[in-house]
């Protein structure tokens, strides 16, 4: 039922094996997508080499680097994405970024220039790699990305992260409005707390997860796959009424108020 052959699908976000992006692209993979996955160059290649060795099972018809602070990098991903593909279906926004600075103490203590580096990689990114997309998505396609509650409500340190999430949002609704006429939906998955590169260097993040368990109605935090699997769901046919839409994958968390 969930069959997503014949369709290439661009996978943003992969650092390692936790990640949530690599439990999509799996997941991905075994719908029967054509994947492409993109990675965050560093000086010495390391990432590279380390994401490579990942997905190499996955046969990635496209690897390519796309920092999405660097403009020409982005131009020159998605020129691989026209000459090998020709068309794009299916699009997975899954990086964010603060200064580690701003994700503890005072949210009012944070900097312009920490405010704008969160945004313009947490944020603005799905902007600019919808934009570069859309030509690209000739058939329709589908847009996913990856979101929060703390933009919704205040968690603690969460700070200015929870303002790029808020405008990641609201972005999901503007791309969705602009880009549905060419039948490009655009939605969001709200995780729950997960154990990846990103949220183990924040400090408390095993005592988040074991909140969660105690107050979620499934008793439990979610995993990677079954981030995953909402993500091709939403990337399916299954899923072709829904647009502009935040979905939680959170084991209910969302739901509780006391
Ligand atoms: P992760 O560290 O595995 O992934 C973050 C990714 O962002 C990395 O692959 C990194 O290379 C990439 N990235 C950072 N700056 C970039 C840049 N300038 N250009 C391109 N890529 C860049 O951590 P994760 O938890 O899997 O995070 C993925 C997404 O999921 C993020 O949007 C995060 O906010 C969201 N999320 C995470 C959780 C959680 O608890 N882990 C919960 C809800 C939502
Ligand atoms: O979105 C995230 C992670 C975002 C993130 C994490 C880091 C840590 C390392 C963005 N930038 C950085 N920069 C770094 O230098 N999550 C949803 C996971 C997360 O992060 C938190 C959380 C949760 C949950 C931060 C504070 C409180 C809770």
């Amino acid at each position: 039922m969930l069959d997503l052959t014949g369709k290439n699908a661009l996978v943003t976000g992969i650092a390692n094996n936790r990640s949530i992006a690599w439990g999509i692209a799996q997941q991905l993979h075994q719908a029967g997508a054509n994947l492409g996955v993109t990675y965050l160059p560093d000086d010495k290649g390391k990432l590279e080499k380390k994401v490579a060795e990942l997905v190499e099972p996955l046969q990635p018809s496209l690897f390519v680097p796309c920092d999405v602070q660097n403009d020409e990098q982005v131009a020159a991903a998605f020129e691989t994405v026209q000459e090998k593909w020709g068309r794009l279906d299916i699009l997975i926004h899954c990086l964010a970024f603060a200064s580690r600075d701003d994700l503890s103490g005072d949210f009012s203590n944070v900097s312009r220039d920490g405010f704008n580096l969160a945004l313009d990689v947490s944020a603005y990114s799905l902007v600019q790699l919808c934009r570069a997309a859309k030509p690209l998505m000739t058939e329709g396609g589908s847009v996913v990305t990856l979101t929060y509650l703390g933009g919704v409500r205040v968690i603690p340190n969460y700070n200015v992260m929870g303002i790029a999430k808020a405008a990641l949002e609201m972005n999901v609704k503007y791309l969705a409005a602009e880009l549905g006429p060419q039948n490009i939906r655009v939605n969001a998955i709200s995780a729950g707390p997960i154990r990846t590169l990103a949220s183990s260097a924040v400090g408390g993040i095993l005592d988040m997860i074991h909140h969660v368990e105690e107050i979620a109605p499934l008793r439990r935090t979610v995993t990677q796959t079954e981030v995953g699997n909402t993500a091709a769901f939403l990337c399916s046919d299954l899923s072709t009424g829904i647009t502009g839409q935040v979905l939680y994958v959170d084991a209910g968390y969302e739901i509780m108020g006391m």
